[in-house]
């Protein structure tokens, strides 16, 4: 995202040359989400195989846009713990173990609780969510989400009148993330994400636990995440251990690597530049071009520009 050998291209010159290279070789070989047998049998927990999700109920907050194929979107990847460039993670993440797991869901809250993923799957009716998702470095895809929205976890822990903002940790395992160093990655762990409280409780915003019908592949973001439409893709989250209810702003990964390139805030918003780039237009994945507009709030403007009302968007970038 920033912070890169010299040299290197920048992220408004991304072409989706790996897109296309990774998908003669996703073409070429079984499903990345297959795993052997001694993978699942991995002696510290295991590595899961993608697994069906239903019943999966369709939602009205879908978009009817065209849905970006499973592998570019399994194969053009952010998540740094597994190595900074698109194609890492879907290398590197897939003997990630995913299970047992649990979410810490604490701080400010009536009732803090630890939730096995088996809990957090069946804590309320799974939805399929087909959303836009945009990357601050201009990319875009069209992904169909499954989960629910956050805010049915964070009823259950009955936020006090205290809480103000929800702070969320990824997972970070040195062991099974050798690149997730900041000497090696360019940014701190573990990766740390925040949202006012009343955006946490925004229907939109989504717990996810799948993809494409299935459980999230590991470099996705399995085997729980965040996915926040209205903002910027490293606003959302992956594979989270901790959910905790503040009283103020939580510190977050890229804000803290660059507070200029990166606020707290980061909502998807074409008329505000990045100090490097234009935010006006962005590549719609698996397009060569950056030629598809960027909608105000990633389009969901109708349902989330009320959030926002009277702040300057400029200042709270
Ligand atoms: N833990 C963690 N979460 C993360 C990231 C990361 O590097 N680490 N990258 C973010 C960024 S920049 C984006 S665009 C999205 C990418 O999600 P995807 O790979 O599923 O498309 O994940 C976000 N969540
Ligand atoms: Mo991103």
């Amino acid at each position: 995202m920033l912070i890169r050998k010299p040299g290197d291209l920048g992220p408004e010159d991304i072409t989706p040359r790996t897109v296309y290279l990774n998908r003669r070789k996703f073409l070429a070989s079984a499903p990345a989400a297959f795993l052997t047998a001694r993978e699942l049998l991995s002696p510290r927990g295991r590595a899961v195989a993608a697994s069906k999700l239903s019943p999966v109920a369709k939602s009205p907050f879908s978009t009817t846009e065209p849905i970006t194929g499973p592998d570019v979107v399994t194969h053009y990847n952010n998540f740094y713990e597994f190595g900074t460039s698109k194609d890492e993670p879907a290398r590197n993440a897939q003997n990630f173990r995913t299970s047992p797991w649990t979410v810490s869901v604490e701080g400010d809250v009536a009732k803090p609780r630890k939730f096995s993923l088996d809990e957090i799957l069946k804590l309320a009716p799974l939805e399929e969510r087909i959303y836009r998702h945009r990357c601050v470095e201009g990319w875009s895809i069209v992904v169909p989400w499954i989960g629910y929205s956050l805010s049915a976890l964070l009823n259950l822990v009955q936020p006090t009148a205290k809480a103000k903002y929800v702070a969320f940790e990824s997972d970070w395992d040195l062991r099974q993330m050798p690149l997730a160093r900041p000497d090696t990655a360019g940014i701190g762990f573990p990766y740390v994400e925040g949202l006012r409280l009343d955006e946490a409780m925004h229907p939109l915003a989504l717990l996810c636990v799948g993809m494409y019908g299935e459980t999230l592949p590991p470099q996705d973001g399995a085997p729980v995440r965040l996915v926040v439409p209205w903002k910027y893709g490293f606003k959302s989250a992956k594979s989270l251990v901790k959910i905790k209810l503040v009283s103020s702003q939580p510190p977050t990964t890229w804000n803290m690597a660059s507070a200029r390139e990166y606020g707290f805030y980061s909502n998807v918003n074409p008329e505000v530049d990045h100090p490097r780039w234009s935010q006006a237009k962005e590549q719609r994945l698996p397009s060569f071009f950056k030629n598809h507009p960027t909608q105000m709030f990633n389009g969901y403007a109708n349902q989330v520009a009320g959030l926002y009302s009277g702040m300057d968007l400029r200042k709270y970038y």
